[in-house]
């Protein structure tokens, strides 16, 4: 306990001297909000399988997709923010850092508060008809209840696909520069609940370290860019935000 608290002293000093912190984060920051990730155990990988966001999978069998969307998307809607979101809006709003790089998609880091938001992987709040290109905003009621009680078809008949990044797709372009531009020019770099296996997201903190950030890791279990932290915490994110929340006024 004391050599935790002792490692999150350290990384509270680097925080406060930094310039230019950004953070990157995974699907573990919302797990507490009851949005299973997709690598552990009970992630939705198990579930639903590897390919369920694999962008040919999709175009093969759509209905396959909207069946998960059911449940493992359109559900995202009804989580609040947990501890861990509103910890991060509270350090920006202190200036302590200056951007945060989302790969979730459930839109809850801008529900909280945060407003430096690059969403690389898009968000499940847009769905799009792939063929007429109209625009569904779900968080408002009829147009969601729309969707779901036409299978997800848009009114002209097509099929409609949420504003995410599928594997096999682009990722949008604008909002991956911004965080490509934010990590190169950060002095600490800080990642929180992601395995760091998904590309091009994982290099972003291998462009920080290029500029010689500090890196810092907080995630239960290993990723592969461990060895190059500066502290890694294998520890839960809420456990470690409570530490934060105690102990950053006090420095
Ligand atoms: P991942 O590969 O599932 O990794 C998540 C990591 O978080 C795992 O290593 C877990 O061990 C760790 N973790 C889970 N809970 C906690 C906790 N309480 N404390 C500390 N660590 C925890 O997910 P990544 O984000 O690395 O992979 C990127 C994918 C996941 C992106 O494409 C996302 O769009 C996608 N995703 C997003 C959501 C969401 O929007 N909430 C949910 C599921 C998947």
């Amino acid at each position: 306990m004391e050599k935790v608290e002792g490692l999150i002293k350290i990384f509270l000093t680097n925080l406060k001297n930094s310039k230019r912190a950004v953070v990157l984060t995974g699907a573990g920051v919302s797990v507490p909000s009851g949005i299973p990730d997709f690598r552990s155990p009970n992630g939705l990988y198990a579930k639903y399988g590897q390919d369920i966001f694999d962008i040919e999978m999709f175009y093969r069998d759509p209905d396959r997709f909207y069946d998960f969307a059911r449940e493992g998307l359109i559900t995202m809607l009804e989580v609040q923010p947990n501890k861990v979101h509103y910890l991060l809006a509270k350090l920006e709003d202190k200036g302590l850092i200056k951007g945060l790089i989302t790969q979730n998609i459930d839109g809850l880091h801008i529900i909280a508060g945060n407003k430096n938001v690059a969403e690389i992987h898009g968000s499940i709040r847009i769905w799009n008809c792939l063929k007429c290109g109209k625009r569904y905003e779900i968080l408002n009621i009829d147009n969601k209840n729309y969707l779901l009680d036409n299978n997800f078809r848009c009114s002209c008949g097509s099929l409609t696909k949420p504003d995410i990044t599928f594997f096999g797709e682009m990722l949008p372009l604008e909002e991956f520069s911004k965080a490509q531009r934010w990590a190169e020019n950060s002095d600490v770099f800080i990642t929180m609940g992601t395995s760091l296996v998904v590309y091009p997201a994982a290099q972003l903190p291998i462009y920080a370290l290029r500029n010689n950030a500090k890196l810092f890791i907080i995630n239960k279990g290993e990723t592969p860019l461990d060895k190059y932290a500066t502290i890694k915490f294998d520890t839960d994110l809420i456990e470690f935000c409570t530490y934060i929340e105690e102990l950053i006024d006090s420095l």
